[in-house]
């Protein structure tokens, strides 16, 4: 396979205008016949015309209704003399094998109904087209099946006939009034049910909202209806962008590569981001849901309505568009601190999933300039780091700047595929005296330079002036094919804190329009500093508050520094971060100082008597408690290091959750008492917070009790799995008890399993739960090859593979990073056995072994051959064939 190169786009030799689609729905033939009208490109020299395709049988060509030459090149099909001038009709007859089609791309089934899946490029696995997001067409789709076996048949747009046909067939018709690209197509056909909702939107037009899913599932689509609602809300009430449809549904199937995807007007989800009841699903499952259906919603104009010109520009509707889904969260928070804690949770995720992708093989900018496999593209880096880069284009606007600059975008765009630059423009274009306008094309080095920027930090504090300089210097480092980068535009939010904890009025040097005690100080040069006056005494820097960008701040500051923020600074951001940095400080010294983690001085009073004063706070929330408290990962430690022995770090995060739980056993009590009466069950943020934080205390004390052979906590947390009445107090208890490998598991595990034995989305969690399970004797491998034998178990089904083997070798290092190399092995026969089913899934696997290089030996040599292992497979897909030759390389 060869690589997509961005500076080889050239547009389009065709258009095409127009597409009708007759499909004859059948798993183990489908027949599709494709008319479409097309013309060709006027500014573009005249030349064949190449359609892609991919696993199609050919049946028959015709071009204005007459036979014609073709011939295959590869995948593709060319025609060559087509008409020269004007419109003339393409029609092609395929078929394809759903019921074959294990990818999970293209036409495919599932539990006996019809789904499709085209973005990237999946739409030339229905049909042969112009599969690229820049080549827009009007689509209508007439669908036939056996009614009794597929009574509901759905495609994009408005539905415009429907009707019986010969043999107990029947069809449908749906037209859709927007041009779109072909990835943006969907077809769904099956015994599904709807709930329905109709609304009018404030301009006063109707609206009928459809959530499908199958029959037995109805009880579980309130909160994804609600949800539906208020994203339909918010983007009008935020950005002015009312819903353009009559009719807007959501499909859940229980295949799916992925979380869901935004085809017009027929959104089609992974049933874990639809399906919700009290009794089945964690609050945080209800507020992924939430934040999922508000994304794909979003999608509507940030995605369809403009949609990209190509796919290296993936960022400029992912990132959009998480950023809007984040935006979306927040705004529906009751209080800032409930803001800030959502806040807290993207960079959590930013900054243990990105910024390892950033600084590893597969780094990429977040507008790539090549790819082999695109699916691969899908990354942190285009969502999280892009969406990190229009956060700071809306800090360096303002909020109603930032909303103005997407008006503009739209004015200009709308109905068009277009670039990154193209929406920097409008948002720059829109604010004209902004820092943005100014510094745009430095700016945008955001989009083309890979790698996560180092700020290093200096405070120089002058007595006799009463002055604080802050001098600040960037540098990024070296990236796959790129090894010197320049100067990024960081926008730095920051305060100055007293001693006492007071936040400090700044007076910046050379700057009188600064007034209140936070600024944002936009660094441009490779070395910059600022100077506040009338300081009176060494103050604290409040650097990066709400992180402002997504670089690494280095400062060094004291640990008393950092518990005066943990204490008192005013932005909640600040004061998590002061604490998980008091913690890495203290896990880097016992990991350098104990070989096995265990005889290290460990947590200091100051830094336990800090947390208690957290757990204890009169005013806090509950769940920013649960985040101070919550150390570090085990992923975001290893990356603080040069060279990682993975049991190390195990060993000693462990030891710390031991001394926590020791040291605070009574305020973990108090906490777990405290929060533990919730009255009738409400998914909102701030009961998720207190039973996140009863959780965390829970887990605490089977932790302590463990250490102290205690039984009392593990008898009221099994008392809890049962008696619970939702799924997060029940599955924090079972969690407690398997993380300590209490004797209380086993039952508790097996109750579990019968209770929910029909619950697909429960199981997963039964699964993912043991193959995450905490390591103490190496069990957990073994335990997770007993799992793919379960009954229950199955390969095929993405849901179901993530939930064992990802649980194990993405989200446990403590047991998947073994010194005799069998986790490796495990995952090199799992990379290999996924590939022949999905190279999608399996290509995500094998991310999995990304930071080799940063291992510890044994580890690094065994992870190598295991690399070595997968990438001596012929056979291999592009996927998986990418990922493991970068980290090989
Ligand atoms: N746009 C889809 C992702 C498609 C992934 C293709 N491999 C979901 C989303 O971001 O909303
Ligand atoms: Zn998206």
């Amino acid at each position: 396979a060869t690589a997509v190169r961005r500076a080889d786009y050239a547009a389009p030799a065709f258009w095409i205008d127009t597409v009708a689609l007759t499909f004859d729905l059948d798993p183990a033939k489908t027949r599709v016949l494709n008319k479409m009208t097309l013309r060709r490109n006027p500014d573009v020299p005249a030349q064949a015309l190449r359609l892609d395709g991919d696993e199609l049988n050919l049946a028959r060509v015709l071009v204005n209704g007459a036979g014609c030459s073709f011939k295959m090149d590869g995948s593709q099909l060319v025609l060559e003399n087509l008409p020269v001038q004007g419109s003339f009709e393409l029609e092609i007859f395929t078929t394809c094998t759903p019921a074959k089609n294990t990818k999970l791309m293209g036409l495919y089934v599932s539990n006996d109904s019809f789904f499709t899946q085209c973005e990237a490029e999946g739409f030339r696995r229905i049909t042969y087209f112009l599969d690229r997001p820049d080549v827009m067409s009007s689509f209508s789709v007439l669908l036939r099946a056996d009614k009794a076996r597929y009574p509901v048949l759905l495609s994009n747009g408005n539905l415009t006939e429907q009707g019986d046909l010969e043999d107990g067939r029947h069809f449908a018709r749906w037209v859709d009034p927007h041009k779109k690209p072909c990835y943006l197509f969907a077809l769904v056909a099956g015994k599904l049910v709807a709930r329905e909702q109709r609304i009018t939107a404030r301009n006063g037009r109707e609206h009928l909202l459809q959530v499908y899913v199958r029959p037995g599932d109805m009880d579980k689509t309130e909160h994804a209806m609600q949800s539906l609602i208020k994203s339909v809300i918010w983007d009008e009430a935020r950005f002015g962008l009312a819903l353009d449809l009559e009719r807007f549904m959501i499909v859940a199937t229980s295949d799916f590569n992925m979380g869901a995807m935004e085809n017009k007007g027929l959104n089609v989800f992974n049933t874990k981001y639809v399906l919700a009841s009290q009794a089945t699903a964690t609050d945080v499952d209800f507020a992924n849901i939430e934040s999922v259906v508000g994304h794909e919603y979003f999608h509507n104009w940030t995605g369809n309505r403009i949609t990209c010109r190509d796919w290296f520009q993936l960022s400029l509707k992912e990132g959009l568009t998480v950023f809007r889904d984040q935006e979306f969260s927040m705004d529906l928070c009751a209080d800032p601190s409930a803001r800030a804690v959502k806040r807290i949770e993207d960079v959590r995720v930013l900054r243990t999933a990105q910024f390892p992708e950033d600084a590893g093989p597969m780094a990429h900018p977040v507008r790539p300039d090549s790819y082999i496999e695109i699916n691969n593209f899908y990354t942190v880096t285009i969502y999280e780091k892009g969406a990190e880069v229009v956060r700071m284009m809306q800090t360096l606007v303002g909020r109603a700047g930032f909303a103005k600059g997407m008006t503009l975008y739209f004015e200009r765009h709308d109905g068009t595929a277009v670039t990154c630059d193209d929406f920097a423009q409008a948002i720059a274009d829109a604010n004209p005296d902004s820092a943005l306008a100014k510094l745009l094309p430095q700016f945008k080095r955001w989009y083309s330079q890979a790698g996560t920027p180092r700020l290093q930090a200096r405070g120089d504090f002058n007595a006799a002036e009463r002055t604080y300089t802050l001098t600040f210097t960037q540098s990024c480092p070296a990236t796959p094919g790129r090894d010197s980068k320049e100067p990024f535009v960081i926008p730095i939010n920051l305060g100055l804190v007293g001693a006492s904890g007071a936040a400090l009025r700044l007076h910046i040097q050379n700057d009188l329009t600064s007034v209140g005690d936070s600024h944002l100080f936009v660094m441009t040069q490779a070395t910059e500093s600022i100077t506040f006056e009338n300081i009176p005494e060494e103050p604290v820097p409040a650097i990066l508050r709400g992180f402002s960008a997504p670089v690494i701040l280095d400062f060094d500051y004291t640990d008393a520094q950092l518990l005066t923020l943990l204490a008192h600074d005013t932005d909640p951001f600040n004061r998590w971060e002061a604490g998980q940095r008091l913690a890495l400080r203290s896990a880097i010294q016992s990991i350098a100082d104990s070989p096995d983690g265990i005889r290290a001085k460990g947590l200091n009073h100051a830094y336990i008597a800090a947390m208690r004063a957290v757990l204890r706070h009169p005013t806090l929330d509950a769940a920013f408690k649960e985040l101070v408290l919550t150390l570090p990962s085990e992923t975001y430690l290893s990356e603080q290091l040069d060279v990682v022995d993975p049991q190390r770090v195990h060993a000693t995060r462990e030891a710390m959750r031991e001394q926590l739980a020791r040291e605070l056993a009574d305020d973990w009590q108090w906490a777990f008492e405290a929060h533990s009466a919730n009255g009738s069950y409400v998914p909102d943020t701030l009961s998720s917070g207190r039973r996140a934080l009863a959780g965390l205390a829970l887990s605490m004390l089977c932790l302590a009790a463990r250490q102290s052979g205690d039984t009392v906590w593990p008898g009221k947390a099994y008392q809890r799995f049962k008696d619970a009445d939702n799924m997060t107090d029940r599955f924090n208890a079972l969690a407690a008890l398997v993380h300590t490998g209490h004797e209380l598991a086993k039952p508790a595990l097996a109750r579990f399993h019968s209770l929910f034995q029909n619950e697909e989305l429960v199981l997963d969690k039964w699964f993912a739960l043991q193959a995450g399970c905490s390591d103490r004797a190496g069990q957990v491998l073994p335990a997770v090859r007993m799992l793919m034998k379960h009954k229950d178990f199955n390969l095929q089904n993405p849901n179901r593979a993530r939930s064992v083997i990802f649980s194990y070798c993405s989200a446990n290092p403590g047991a998947f990073h073994r010194a005799d190399a069998a986790g490796y092995l495990f995952w090199s026969e799992q990379v290999l056995a996924l590939d022949a089913i999905n190279p999608q899934v399996a290509a995500r696997l094998a991310r999995a072994l990304d930071r080799w290089k940063k291992l510890a030996v044994p580890y690094r040599t065994s992870a190598q051959e295991a690399l070595k292992r997968v990438a001596a497979k012929a056979s291999l897909s592009n996927d998986v064939r990418e990922v493991i030759s970068r980290a090989l390389a």
